[in-house]
């Protein structure tokens, strides 16, 4: 007999009782491809042309909330892949998400060109496959 999830679902609800199936059940719908994808909240300080983080390491389709903060100058965040491109202000930040939805690996830069500095921010992106 193959058993579709919601089947599964309420097998546990009968077998369980809903206190003890609550925990299962979640781990269970959290592996489904059509659930909510998971968050991650991660701050990047940019400073001295240099971002605090040269690495930033999600799995694939990771629903990220990435903030970007300046500690001086007028910056920027992109990554051309995702076809991200954000202003960070001088002094704050900027805050916007992203779905993770390819894997690889994915250089993030500044794109101004005020001063030759910012050409020295770089960092990359890893993209875990599922
Ligand atoms: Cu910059």
């Amino acid at each position: 007999m193959k058993l579709s999830r919601r089947s599964v679902a309420f097998m546990l609800l009968g077998a369980g009782g809903l206190r003890f199936a609550r925990p299962a059940l979640g781990q269970l719908l959290a592996r489904g491809q059509d659930q909510a994808p998971n968050r991650r909240e991660l701050t990047i300080v940019v400073k001295d042309f240099g971002y605090s983080a040269g690495r930033i390491e999600v799995m694939q389709d990771d629903l990220v909330k990435l903030t970007v903060r300046s500690e001086d100058v007028a910056h920027s965040f992109a990554i051309d892949e995702y076809r991200i491109v954000k202003r960070v202000p001088a002094g704050g930040s900027t805050t916007f998400e992203f779905q993770a939805d390819r894997a690889g690996t994915f250089p993030f830069y500044c794109n101004l060109t005020s001063e030759p500095g910012h050409k020295m921010e770089r960092g990359e992106l890893i993209v875990r496959a599922k």
